[in-house]
């Protein structure tokens, strides 16, 4: 078996004034409670630097750029580069990213992940950006990512880390089979998914109340289809009026949640993952090379 211990580092909520140290060392305290428990590998959440700052309309750039970080490692998150080095454990987060590419200014909803060395070893810009880019005022907080961030350009990369292959995405892309598939058929073991999820959905609040059921639906159920361990993690509470879901939970690859979140604050969720148990999916009920069809779905890939 191939045991890796990963950990999910749920955040409570970062109120929009909450500078960048504070978050910080709420992470700085979550790796450390994670450390205590034996993890190897901490996922903490989308745009997990700032409060998501998405639910507001803002027409000054200068004022959206508050959120936006222009390098990465900074000086803010320095302390949690050094914390996890010394303790000699990979990481991943996520946070707003302002760069500089094909010669102009492009943001993006970016993840990183980062070695055990300290190391930055992937970036992922997120796909399937929600929401909306224009101020719709009827709303009862807004959803601006499509006015905020450019979609990402670059595939689901899998990445070779402690002696397994994991990949990331962000919150909204957890809902999307194609997610999984597209890592699961580049070799990926473990999904590492940041989200922030308002319970409140403006267009359909009928379904309000299966915000819960919707999360982990889709990715107990990625899991499942691709053999592959899920890591998803919230940032959860009360966060400037808005109500986030918590639940962050770790999925096996047969589909079942082995570690849940209980509260909706700064809490780590655990797990020993065995990355041997991918094949239990993958070399039988869900073999891709031997029982899927390609040929028989071309509008996948043509649409
Ligand atoms: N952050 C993010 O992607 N949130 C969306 C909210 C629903 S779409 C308005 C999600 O899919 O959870």
């Amino acid at each position: 078996s191939r045991e890796i211990i990963i950990a999910g580092a749920q955040m409570g909520p970062i109120a929009r004034d909450e500078s960048r140290a504070s978050a910080v060392a709420r992470m700085v305290a979550l790796l450390d409670r994670a450390a205590r428990l034996g993890a190897q590998m901490v996922v903490f959440p989308e745009l997990a630097l700032t409060t998501f700052f998405p639910r507001w309309f803002m027409a000054d750039q200068q004022e959206i750029d508050i959120f936006f970080e222009t390098a990465m490692p900074n000086d803010a998150v320095a302390p949690l580069f050094a914390r996890a080095r010394a303790l000699g454990i990979a990481f991943t987060f996520g946070f707003a990213e302002k760069r500089i590419a094909d010669g102009r200014v492009r943001r993006f909803n970016t993840s990183i992940m980062v070695d055990t060395a300290g190391e930055v070893v992937a970036h992922y810009r997120k796909i399937h950006l929600p929401g909306h880019a224009e101020h719709e005022p009827w709303r009862a907080f807004q959803h601006l990512e499509k006015r905020y961030f450019e979609p990402g350009e670059a595939f689901f990369e899998t990445v070779p880390l402690l002696g397994g292959r994991f990949s990331m995405a962000i919150c909204n892309d957890r809902r999307w089979p194609e997610t999984y598939r597209e890592m699961a058929l580049r070799g990926a073991e473990v999904a590492t998914i940041g989200y922030n999820t308002p319970l409140h959905y403006a267009q359909m609040p009928d379904h309000d109340h299966l915000q819960s059921f919707h999360n982990h639906l889709c990715m107990q159920a990625g899991a499942y289809q691709n053999g592959m361990w899920v890591v998803g993690v919230g940032k959860t509470g009360v966060e400037e009026g808005c109500a986030l879901l918590g639940q962050s939970c770790i999925v096996a690859p047969t589909g079942e949640i082995v570690a849940m979140a209980g509260t909706v604050g700064d809490e780590v969720i655990v797990a020993v993952c065995d990355l041997d148990r991918c094949a239990e999916i993958r070399e039988h009920v869900f073999n891709f090379a031997r029982n899927r069809r390609p040929a028989m779905y071309p509008l996948l890939s043509a649409t």
